[in-house]
């Protein structure tokens, strides 16, 4: 009699793995759903921080004779004449402070080297700004924006005035 309560109350051990699988799902749900949020949110800021480099960009142009940036950081001339948002503070020197605050870097994802690049072109009036988003959802946006690296997985969204100064190998 006493046995038999006992084993009604108890879990068996298939209840036990079972529930523990219903919360290593959930938890591998989670944070799939957070690391989504996070691609997201930092894609978002990319596109911020393009409109507003572009912005700072033009309106250099606009007081140097439509002249665009030269492709310097804060140490001197770029190297290879790319400018990457990874190296040097300012990482694009002549904007900041005079046409923007301070110049936005590229949030990148820790696990990945994903980083905004600037060249200008053999008329100094032409440039290029690129960055890469990370969520599919942007793929369009980097296929489709007359550029001339368009091919996913590396694919870059790029702007600007002449959009193969900054040609592939397009990548991080
Ligand atoms: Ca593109
Ligand atoms: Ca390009």
């Amino acid at each position: 009699m006493n046995k038999s309560i006992k084993n009604k109350s108890g879990f068996t051990l298939i209840e036990l793995l079972v529930v523990i699988f219903i919360i290593a799902m959930l938890a591998s749900i989670i944070l799939a759903a957070t690391q989504s949020t996070r691609t997201r949110a930092r894609d978002a800021r990319r596109k911020v921080d393009l409109e507003s480099i572009k912005k700072a960009i033009e309106l250099y142009r606009f007081d140097n004779g439509g002249n665009a940036p030269p492709a310097n950081n804060g140490t001197g001339a770029c190297a290879g004449g790319v400018c990457t948002s990874d190296v040097g503070s300012p990482w694009l020197a002549g904007l900041a402070p005079a046409f923007v605050a301070s110049v936005p870097r590229d949030p990148s994802n820790p696990s990945t080297v994903i980083r905004y690049r600037y060249a200008i072109g053999a008329n100094i009036t032409d440039y290029e700004l690129d960055a890469i988003f990370e969520d599919a959802s942007n793929n369009g946006l980097e296929n489709n924006d007359n550029g001339d690296c368009d091919t996913q997985p590396t694919a870059r969204y790029e702007t600007g005035t002449l959009l193969t100064i900054l040609s592939p190998a397009c990548g991080p």
